[in-house]
This record gives structure tokens, C-alpha cells and sequence, in this order.
């Protein structure tokens, strides 16, 4: 019996994206399948049962009748779920050490960058001067990460294990060694209160939207050797509102932040976020997604569905995550 088609609908931006070269990762990964890269390559309809994508246009997918899994190739998938025509089959996301490493290598570097005030440093360099300031222990600073799954626990941990004093807050209660758990809209405000350096890898959802504001910034403690706190944000940017991001670094309300993620992507060459000297300013790439790593992640969970019907990792639509 000849095993159902996957399709590639890929609209990437960087090179990693490359369609081509999912094509030729997929198949590899999938070569007992046939694998058509839309719109270039040829398939019928009718025998596709499953699609691997990044970004499709709206509506691309409901033109599969016997879709049956969707593959985001992405942790993300607020892009999809924003497509009202989505087929009504399951939605994967991806869950890979690959991507989690990368993102906890973002988060250990910029926490880094903060605690040992590399922005000064920078800044004595370009100057020549040698003025060097007192240094604290990691475990004079408490780091808060928003959302507790897979990339902020693997963070946390990596965190903690360098002696920062770690909190975190999920939706859910959680309990994770050696961290501080909060859960809920009551478990917000007590969080942020002792949380000099907050870390946002939550997903966008209609619940999170706009979340990182001069409200919540307020409530950031500034009891700690580094003064006023710090916003590092690697989720989305529409979790940030950056007219107070500019505001709050402007007044002292936060000290400094690290920003991969913006609310229009490319960020606009007029926005004052690229030139203010307290903002360290990555192009979407905190965490990018491997071609390599990914197609193997996808060819096994088809394997596992074809063999006894479960999935991992599959998104609830009605929570958008
Ligand atoms: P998970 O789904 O594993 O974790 C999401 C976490 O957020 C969970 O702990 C969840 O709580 C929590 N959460 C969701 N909604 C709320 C809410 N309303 N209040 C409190 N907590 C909430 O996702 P990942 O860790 O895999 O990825 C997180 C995000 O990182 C992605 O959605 C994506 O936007 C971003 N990302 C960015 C990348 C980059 O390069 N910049 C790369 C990859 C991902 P609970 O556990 O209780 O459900
Ligand atoms: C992702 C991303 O969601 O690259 O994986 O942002």
C-alpha cells in the first residue's frame, strides 16, 4: 500500500528557511514517502495525510480532504492558530533538545550580559577606559521566567545551576526543583515583586497579548545590586508593548532589555529600540529551527502515529498553545 504524501508549505525568511533545503532534508528523513514541496512540486490532492509548515498562506491547508496532522516547524504556533480555515485535525509543534538548547543558550548569555553589566564594559572599551565596577555573586539575583514548559524549564535549570536564584510562572501550577513556581493571574503580581531580571518565553495568546507593559514593569523588584530591573523577551512580540519598553528604559522604570522578538518583524529601521544604548537587539534568532534535527522529529512522530495512533506535543486550539 503506498503511505500517504507529506507536503511542504514553507515561507521562511533567513536562509535556514530555505524551502529547498527541507525538501532535501525531508527526503532524506522520509524517503519511504513521497514528498512535494508546494507550489513547485507536483502531487495530487487527495493523497496528502500530512503537512509540514512554516507559515503557509491562510486557507493553503484546507485544500488537503484526507489532511490527517498538521506539522508547525516551529515552536510557535500562533500564526497558525490565527487561521480560521484550519483543517480540523491534530496541530504538532515542535518540542526538540535542539531548539531548547539554542534557547537556553540565548537565555544563560543575555542574563549573563546583564549581571556582569556588559553593556558598560562595551562601552569603557569603545572608549578605552578601565574603569571596572564592583561585581556581585549570581546569587544576588533572582531571574523570573514567564511560562514554564519546555523552553523555560530547561532554562531554569540552566539558570539555577549558575547559582542565580530562579522563579517562574506557567498557567498551571508546576513544581520544578529548585525553582520558585507561580501559576495563575493571582500568582503574577507576587512573582514579578521578586524578580530583578525577567525572562519571557511565553507563547501569543489572546490571554498574553500586550502582557509586558508599563503596569507589569512597575511591579519588578529594584532591591537588587543591579538597580532597576531587566526585560529579556525570546516569545513573541505582541507580548510586549514597546512605547512602554521605550518609555520605562527612558525613565528608569527598567534598566535595560534584550529583545529578539518585535511587534512588526523586520523591526522598522526608524525605531528607537536599534539605537538606545540600553537595549541588546537580536533578528528573531534566539532559538533557530534545524532542518536536520526537525524533519528527523517529524518523520518519527509519523512513524509513532502510523504505528499506534498518538502524537506528541500536539497544540490545544482553544488554549492557542
Ligand atoms: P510550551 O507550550 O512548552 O510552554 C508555554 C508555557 O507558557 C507553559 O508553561 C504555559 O503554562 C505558559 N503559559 C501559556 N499561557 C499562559 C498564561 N496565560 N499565563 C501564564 N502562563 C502561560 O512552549 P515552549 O516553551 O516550547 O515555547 C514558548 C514560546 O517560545 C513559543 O510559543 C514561541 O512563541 C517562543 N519561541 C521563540 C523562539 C525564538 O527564536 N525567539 C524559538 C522558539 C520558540 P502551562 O505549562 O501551565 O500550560
Ligand atoms: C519558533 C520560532 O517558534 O522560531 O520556533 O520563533
Amino acid at each position: 500500500m503506498t503511505k500517504g504524501a507529506l507536503a511542504l508549505l514553507i515561507h521562511g525568511g533567513s536562509a535556514n528557511w530555505s524551502p529547498p533545503r527541507w525538501r532535501q532534508r525531508f527526503l532524506k528523513a522520509c524517503a519511504d514517502r513521497a514528498v512535494a514541496l508546494l507550489p513547485d512540486d507536483p502531487v495530487e490532492p487527495a493523497d496528502v495525510h500530512y503537512a509540514a509548515v512554516w507559515k503557509p498562506q491562510p486557507g493553503a491547508l484546507a485544500a488537503f480532504p484526507n489532511l490527517r496532522v498538521i506539522f508547525n516547524l516551529g515552536a510557535g504556533v500562533d500564526a497558525l492558530v490565527a487561521d480560521r480555515s484550519l483543517p480540523d485535525v491534530p496541530l504538532v509543534r515542535v518540542a526538540v533538545d535542539d531548539l531548547t538548547t539554542r534557547m537556553t543558550e540565548y537565555v544563560v548569555m543575555h542574563v549573563l550580559m546583564h549581571h556582569r553589566q556588559q553593556l558598560y564594559l562595551f562601552d569603557c572599551q569603545r572608549q578605552r577606559k578601565w574603569e571596572p565596577r564592583t561585581q556581585w555573586a549570581a546569587g544576588a539575583i533572582e531571574v523570573g521566567i514567564m511560562g514554564l514548559g519546555t523552553l523555560g524549564q530547561d532554562a531554569a535549570r540552566a539558570l539555577r545551576a549558575i547559582g542565580f536564584r530562579v522563579s517562574g510562572w506557567s498557567a498551571s501550577r508546576k513544581t520544578v526543583e529548585g525553582i520558585t513556581c507561580f501559576h495563575g493571574r493571582e500568582g503574577l503580581e507576587p512573582f514579578l515583586r521578586r524578580t530583578n531580571i525577567l525572562v519571557c518565553l511565553l507563547p501569543l495568546t489572546p490571554d498574553t497579548r500586550h502582557l509586558l507593559d508599563r503596569r507589569l514593569f512597575a511591579m519588578l523588584n529594584r532591591d537588587s545590586p543591579l538597580g532597576a530591573p531587566v526585560l529579556i523577551n525570546a516569545g513573541r512580540g505582541g507580548l510586549q508593548v514597546e512605547a512602554d519598553i521605550l518609555a520605562c528604559l527612558n525613565d528608569g522604570t527598567l534598566g535595560a532589555a534584550s529583545l529578539d522578538v518585535f511587534e512588526k518583524e523586520p523591526l522598522p529601521a526608524d525605531s528607537p529600540l536599534w539605537s538606545h544604548p540600553n537595549v541588546i537587539l537580536t533578528p528573531h534568532n534566539a532559538a533557530d529551527t534545524d532542518p536536520d534535527a526537525i524533519s528527523d522529529y517529524v518523520a518519527q512522530m509519523i512513524a509513532q502515529f502510523e504505528a499506534d495512533g498518538t502524537l506528541d506535543n500536539v497544540v490545544d486550539l482553544a488554549r492557542g498553545y
